[in-house]
């Protein structure tokens, strides 16, 4: 169904459906009806099925109506740029398309990606545009590395409309959001620098349903080795050599702290050149690899985009013979600075370039390198040539003057980090592209060619991308970890909102670095942090190169020991974990979820920012304040208001819900089992290699409860020919005895344990 006003600009919108539960809009003007956006989508829309749904056009605005309610309106439509609109820090090309959406007034918005910031996301405005933002961001700074143009409405219960809405703008072009409600009371803006405008509207009856069917649209999370919900160490600038690596993975096994994964950060490269070991320091890449793997650690090493400039560097001969690197709107191709110095940057819009990084990747892959990390791939630029002809103008001016000082230099060395103006792409058919219309999928399609690798090497393993950067989609590919936050305990807290809220936006597998990478990190705080990342789905200690050491024994006794204990904690849940991560990749669905995605029903739960379930039967209340010894739980209720008994992991005390003061001292992080839940747990091993032969369900028991198992063989796509166990879990107490089963639903592969035993004694710490 189509709409246009002749007086305004001549803009057309056109209703389509993709199916019963999500609408396609198209804003655009008579004659250029868009195509479907570059790379992401094939969106088959066919006409609204009159049954269903219904649009129509009054007093200036278009609304579309599912089974006779209102979904929601639009109105404010243009080829400008609204007054709300913020300038961006780049230059785009002056071509606009926006809308305004009214909200209702209670509405709470929920999603965006990576966002700094509070968990609701209204009174606020938003940008996609990757962007390095340099060095740590702070609370609300925007735009970040990830750029998830998706939001979801949560209405209130007497709103005309529907409960549940999920808004995803399909274009990857730079878009600014105003949730700030600028653009007039309870409208929500939206513009992007295109010509025109498509958008995905999902009902659904449950926020799991909109996430289920976002990811319908932009893919499933992939399924990861086992191995990457296992406990990863990683510092910049650590292990400087090999000898050090192998220390390192000595004194995590001589203290018997778990470990299963280690990160080689730039510093293991020649020179900062991608793809290649620094000779002295990391002589015998392949023994080193060996070496870890026999001690089942598996190393993952950085790569950024960035190719240096260098005749005689085989990757960069290569990349020259294959034509491979980014253009210059000038002439040639793009130059600017990364670490290795002056660089050429892979064009990942070409298919046959996507293929080249496959073959660097799999080099390194074949070397026994078990994952990927994909950093500065916004693509971060440190000095792009405008800036840097500007300098030297700059430069020769105040010279001139025969005043520089030493003042101007700081100054003049202030550069950006995001320096793209200038880099001219090219597709299959050798057309050019423009750098904006492709900016945000950059990293999405450096991912694609590192999978090619991944595929090469070995088709049968399961790829670990670990990347920065992504766009709606990336969850196909990679896990995203949320760049450089800093040691302090306003970022630890913050994390969890960033992470809560990629899960509502189709990425389950996140993770902070753990500890935080800038600053120094001090003990309370790196233990609070390790509880914390205990229970989210990437948990890595990472931190930046000249901070204080922070490995799980830096500070000694007591941090160690509790440190150590959650790190085992982590351990004895993975069949948990595992399981929630199977689920995650069938469905989309969140592993760690807010309150109020397991508690609807609960409006109390809307507002809890700083507890989150894991599964549907775990509540985790981290201790986020320096010093706290106790704190303050809410404990929601089920439906109808329903009273449910929550039961203390560590003490087996429970509680009813509602609002109450826990004690939590320096090794107690509180964490609640859900009234009539099983959680599934092995033995604490040292790595996901070890295998535990008992099977431990660990029950708040009333009379019945059930949990759903997954396992695998944890490394290879077996499972997506069958090979694989999937089946549900009953423990039942009928006052007498408690009896346990497990109903099969999948058996093709044999799952670790040979006995099973029900724990609803006390745990203790
Ligand atoms: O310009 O490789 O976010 O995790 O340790 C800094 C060094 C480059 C930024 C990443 C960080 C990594 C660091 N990198």
């Amino acid at each position: 169904m189509t709409f246009s006003d002749k007086r305004n600009e001549d803009f057309k919108a056109n209703f389509s459906q993709l199916d019963s539960n999500i609408v396609r809009l198209d804003v655009y003007r008579e004659g250029k009806q868009p195509e479907d956006a570059f790379y992401q989508l094939e969106l088959e829309s066919s006409e609204l099925d009159d049954e269903v749904w219904d649009a129509k056009k009054e007093n200036g605005r278009i609304s579309i109506f599912r089974n006779d309610s209102i979904l929601i309106s639009f109105s404010g439509i243009s080829f400008s740029k609204p007054e709300w609109f913020k300038d961006p820090d780049h230059d785009f090309p002056d071509k606009w398309t926006t809308v305004n959406q009214k909200i209702d007034p209670g509405a709470k918005i929920f999603g965006f990606g990576e966002k700094s910031g509070y968990l609701e996301k209204s009174r606020s405005r938003y940008e996609m545009w990757n962007v390095d933002p340099g060095g740590f961001y702070k609370h609300n700074e925007d735009p970040l590395y990830v750029s998830i143009p998706f939001y979801i409405l949560v209405s209130p219960v007497d709103s005309p409309g529907p409960k549940y809405l999920g808004i995803y703008l399909v274009n990857p072009d730079y878009s600014q959001f105003d949730a700030k409600y600028l653009s007039g009371p309870n409208n929500l803006g939206m513009t992007v620098n295109s010509e025109s405008l498509t958008m995905c509207l999902i009902t659904g009856d449950s926020l799991d349903e909109i996430v289920e069917r976002y990811t319908d649209l932009t893919g499933k999370p992939c399924m990861l080795p086992r191995w990457a919900l296992g406990y990863h160490h990683s510092k910049y600038g650590m292990p400087m050599d090999q000898e050090e690596a192998v220390d390192l993975v000595e004194k995590f096994r001589g203290r018997g702290i778990p470990l299963d994964s280690l990160y080689l950060d730039i510093q293991h490269m020649q020179d900062y050149k991608i793809f290649t070991w620094d000779e002295n320091r990391f002589p015998k890449p392949s023994d080193l690899m060996e070496e870890l793997h026999e001690k089942n650690v598996k190393p993952v090493t950085i790569q950024d985009p960035g190719v240096k400039i260098e005749e005689g560097y085989e990757v960069y001969d290569s990349g020259e013979e294959k034509d491979v690197f980014v253009g210059d709107e000038g002439e040639g191709d793009f130059i600017g600075m990364l670490w290795p110095g002056l660089s050429k940057f892979p064009d990942f819009v070409r298919e046959d370039v996507r293929e080249w990084w496959g073959e660097q990747n799999a080099k390194i892959l074949d070397l026994g390198v078990s994952g990927i990390w994909n950093d500065m791939n916004e693509p971060a630029v440190f000095l792009g040539k405008d800036r840097f002809l500007d300098l030297i103008s700059e430069i020769y001016e105040k010279d001139e003057e025969g005043d520089i000082s030493l003042e101007d230099f700081h100054e003049l060395g202030d550069y950006p980090v995001n320096a793209t103006e200038g880099m001219i792409h090219r597709d299959d058919e050798g057309e050019e592209i423009p750098h904006e219309m492709v900016h945000n999928l950059y990293a999405l399609l450096e991912a694609d060619g590192t999978v090619r690798g991944f595929e090469s090497e070995s088709p049968e393993k399961r790829p670990f991308i670990l990347t920065r950067a992504g766009f709606s989609g990336i969850q196909r590919r990679a896990a995203v970890w949320t760049g450089d936050n800093t040691s302090t305990w306003e970022h630890m807290k913050m994390s969890i909102q960033m992470i809560l809220n990629l899960g509502l936006s189709g990425l389950p597998f996140s993770g902070a670095d753990v500890g935080g990478f800038d600053g120094d990190v001090e003990p309370e705080l790196l233990t609070r942090w390790n509880q914390l990342g205990a229970m989210m789905p990437l948990f890595r200690n990472h931190s930046s190169i000249g901070t204080v050491s922070q490995e799980p024994w830096s500070f000694g006794d007591p941090y160690e020991r509790i440190i150590k204990r959650y790190i085992e904690l982590r351990y004895e849940i993975m069949p948990y974990l595992y399981t929630l991560h199977y689920e995650s990749h069938e469905s989309g669905r969140p592993i760690v979820r807010p309150i109020f995605m397991e508690f609807p029903a609960d409006d109390e739960s809307f507002d809890i920012d700083d507890e989150f379930m894991v599964g549907d039967s775990l509540l985790v209340a981290p201790v986020v304040e320096r010093g706290a010894r106790k704190r303050r739980v809410y404990l929601p209720r089920g439906e109808d208001g329903k009273t449910l008994n929550w039961e203390n992991w560590w003490t087996g005390n429970v509680l009813e819900s509602g609002y109450h003061t826990v004690s939590a001292p320096l090794d107690i992080m509180p964490i609640f089992i859900r009234e009539n839940s099983v959680v599934p747990m092995m033995d604490p091993v040292q790595n996901t290699e070890e295998d535990s032969d008992t099977l431990y369900l660990r029950c708040n028991l009333e009379d019945s409860a059930e949990s759903m198992i997954y396992w695998d063989d944890g490394k290879t796509k077996g499972f997506e020919d069958g090979e694989y166990f999937y089946g549900k879990i009953k423990v039942e107490d009928d006052g007498e005895e408690i009896t346990t089963s497990i109903e099969p639903e999948k058996t093709g592969f044999e799952p670790f344990w040979d006995s099973i035993k029900v724990r609803i004694e006390t745990l203790g710490a």
